[in-house]
């Protein structure tokens, strides 16, 4: 017999003789919202001030456990009960409760069921404590409990990691009791029935005692201290599992404050923002409608980034052929595609039985016309439009009716080159940016003819690539280049009028960069901009400062960076120097331009980056080129190396305001007007008193 009582519209108690299920239904994840907390308070108090049952168990619906807190209540005023004091309230519970675990129990879903006597994965159950990536840590006993369970180094490396456990491996470590097959409900029930017949064990998790391990917690502080110096919540989190030591409640005391304190920094609004955007970006009208089969793709030209594009499609199981023009070509193409995927099983992404049969899905030839039964073709040659025009006027000839014509250009006219083909409604731009295999950026660039069917297919492809799909209208550039070609002359400017290249790099690095604009000009190749800057001579506004003096007369040495072995830096093996011959190199055309070197502290240098960051984004989203400032936000992320725990470079403009920011660029125009020039929207918004967030909200 059983009977089911709702105790709200998310959580109900199913009684089954002696035992009370107690289900979770709140999709699309489980999340512990505050119907959800309250809940699960308000069951087990019923449970226990009822004292029918003689076990609980707690199960969640759909397809996955608890995924955590409701990150969507972050930063709103809190409603009660809090997290932590349900789950002490269960742990307390006179009546052995226990938890089954499904899908994916993360964050406060696998503190849940911490917090209860015994835990029952479901094979293919993932668990972790993701909430670093949130800019937090696990504050809802997690890194009290995690701790007793599995002892401190591998809850350190747990919640520094906020990597997923696998069940067999959670297992092992202690954080599972038992690893089980089937319905979640019909688990549950069994294993209560265990409980009571004395065959599964429990205990409280409290009660467990830390081994203690101060070597380990000092020696994780100190590489903290020297790897994320510039966040917060990894050194919070070390403090709170210091704290697992002590008796439970004070041990929890000091997790709560740290968390609290987590929670009001701007790195973890910054990094929920990135949470939400990568998942709002391609949640547009044009990604959803009807898309077309895509099982076969073309890429032409094997270099690089060619190579790149036929690897990611390669390891998401797509069929592809490769066209180059030369056997040699073709040759360097299969080579670097295999290293590829080589690469792909030594980092975990291809399983090593899997390679083989991966590589066997590619073809090649020296003969466009082995494209005619290709799906969808992706043009990846050099940036020449001639070229490019003759290779879209063969392929029309050539592919069959109703297969997408995409090209990779960076910054070409999407719109010229469709012009050539009769079918410009089939024609669009794919744009990866390199390593096409690993950076997750896909820039969809829609012309003005192409189908809607072909732009749901651009978003298709992205999400079967596990790539971020962001739409951008055609300029040049798109989103992430065109706003790249305007700030990254801030950075030479820097250096023409005092500061070294070192210190731009150095600046922007403390600003949460990997690399600082020098660096990652020596590693892409110092040729590819002196060619832009070359191409674009003719075109250039005579009234605009030159930015190009220094990186110019580097190039005419012969330096081109990383691969030539000397750029702004000299490498030598693992050493990186300063390349001092550019000092002589800014001296001159310093002295030439009439210029008297003036200091700069890293906040001005980080300033003046930014606002040029910013301004050309703005523009890029007030004409419509990136859809809302999120999309900008998100290629920025996912292409360019911005420090996620910043959100992007139109979530941190919100922090400092559109008001701050026009007074900035007026200042700066007092020397520079026709660079520093206030944006449009950017002085509206000022006026207004608005954000970028509301024309998120907004969009
Ligand atoms: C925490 O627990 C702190 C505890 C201490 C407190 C004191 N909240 O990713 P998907 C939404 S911090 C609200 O596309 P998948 C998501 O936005 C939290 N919403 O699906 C999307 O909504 P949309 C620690 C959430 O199958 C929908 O669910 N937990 C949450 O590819 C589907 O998501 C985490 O950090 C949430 N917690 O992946 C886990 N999670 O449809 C975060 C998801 O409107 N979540 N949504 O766009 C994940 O990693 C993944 O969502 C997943 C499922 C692996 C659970």
């Amino acid at each position: 017999m059983s009977d089911t009582i709702a105790i709200n519209d998310k959580i109900s108690i199913e009684r089954v003789g002696d035992v009370a299920l107690i289900r979770i239904d709140n999709p699309p994840v489980n999340a512990t919202g505050q119907a959800v907390r309250q809940g699960l308070q308000d069951a087990i108090t019923q449970i226990n001030a009822e004292g029918t049952a003689k076990a609980v168990a707690i199960y969640a619906a759909g397809r996955t456990f608890v995924a955590g807190a409701d990150i969507r209540e972050f930063g709103k005023p809190f409603v009660p009960p809090a997290l932590p004091d349900v789950f002490n309230i269960i742990e307390a519970s006179a009546i052995p409760v226990i938890s089954v675990l499904h899908g994916t129990a993360l964050g406060g879903g696998l503190e849940l069921g911490l917090s209860t006597h015994a835990r029952i994965g479901i094979e293919g159950l993932r668990v972790g404590l993701p909430e670093i990536l949130l800019g937090l840590l696990p504050g809802a006993g997690g890194t009290q409990r995690m701790p007793r369970l599995t002892g401190v180094p591998f809850a350190l490396e747990m919640i520094l990691s906020g990597r997923q456990v696998p069940a067999k491996e959670a297992l092992e470590a202690g954080i599972i009791d038992r690893l089980e097959s089937g319905d979640p409900r019909e688990v549950a029930l069994k294993a209560a029935q265990d409980v009571i017949a004395g065959t599964l064990k429990t205990r409280r998790t409290d009660q467990i005692a830390v081994v203690p391990d101060q070597a380990a917690l000092d020696q994780t502080a100190a590489h903290l201290k020297k790897t994320q110096s510039h966040l917060y919540s990894p050194h919070k989190c070390v403090e709170a599992v210091a704290a697992a030591v002590l008796p439970m409640a004070e041990g929890l005391k000091i997790e709560r404050a740290a968390f609290m304190d987590c929670m009001n920094t701007p790195q973890r609004a910054g990094l929920i923002h990135a949470f939400f955007g990568e998942r709002a970006v391609s949640n547009i009208p044009e990604a959803k409608g009807p898309a077309r089969d895509i099982t076969h793709v073309g890429v032409i030209g094997g270099g690089t980034m060619g190579s790149g594009i036929a690897t990611a499609c390669l390891l998401a199981g797509l069929r592809v052929t490769l066209v180059e023009v030369a056997q040699d070509g073709l040759d360097r193409g299969i080579a670097t595609i295999t290293g590829n995927l080589d690469g792909a099983v030594k980092r975990g992404k291809l399983k090593a039985d899997k390679r083989d049969s991966t590589l066997a899905m590619l073809t090649t030839s020296l003969d466009m016309g082995a494209l005619a039964d290709v799906d969808l073709v992706i043009e990846a040659v050099f940036e020449d439009m001639g070229v490019k025009k003759d290779i879209f006027g063969k392929l029309d000839a050539i592919c069959k009716p109703g297969a997408i014509l995409a090209s990779n250009t960076s910054y070409l006219d999407i719109n010229e080159i469709a012009a050539v083909t009769s079918r410009p409604q089939d024609v669009i731009g794919l744009h990866f940016f390199s390593p096409a295999h690993v950076m997750r950026l896909l820039e969809i660039v829609v012309a003005d003819k192409t189908a809607p069917d072909v732009v749901a297919s651009g978003f298709a492809l992205a999400k079967k690539l596990g790539k971020v799909g962001v739409r951008a209208g055609v300029c040049d550039g798109f989103i992430g280049n065109r706003i790249l070609a305007h700030y990254s002359k801030t950075a030479s400017y820097l250096v023409l009028d005092g500061a070294t290249p070192q210190q731009v790099d150095s600046a922007l690095e403390g600003f949460g960069f990997a690399m600082g604009p020098h660096k990652v000009g020596d590693l892409a190749g110092l040729d590819i901009g002196w060619m832009t800057r070359k191409r674009k001579a003719a075109t250039r506004d005579p009234k605009e400062r030159y930015a190009g003096a220094v990186a110019d007369r580097i190039c005419e040495e012969g330096w081109f960076g990383r691969k030539t072995g000397k750029g702004y830096y000299v490498y030598e093996g693992k050493d990186i120097t300063p390349n001092l011959a550019v000092d002589r190199f800014i001296a001159e055309e310093r002295e030439k331009a009439g210029i008297t070197p003036r200091p700069f502290t890293d906040q001005e240098i980080v300033d003046r980056y930014m606002t040029a960051m910013i301004s050309e984004a703005a523009r890029v989203v007030e004409d419509g080129t990136a859809r809302r400032p999120l999309d900008v936000d998100m290629v920025f992320l996912f292409g360019y190396g911005f420090p996620r725990h910043r959100g992007g470079p139109l979530h941190y403009a919100d922090t400092i305001g559109a008001a701050a920011l026009v007074a900035r660029i007026k200042d700066y125009a007092k020397e520079d007007a026709t660079y520093w020039q206030v944006p449009a929207l950017l002085e509206k918004m000022a006026a207004n008193g608005t954000s970028f967030a509301d024309m998120n909200k907004e969009a």
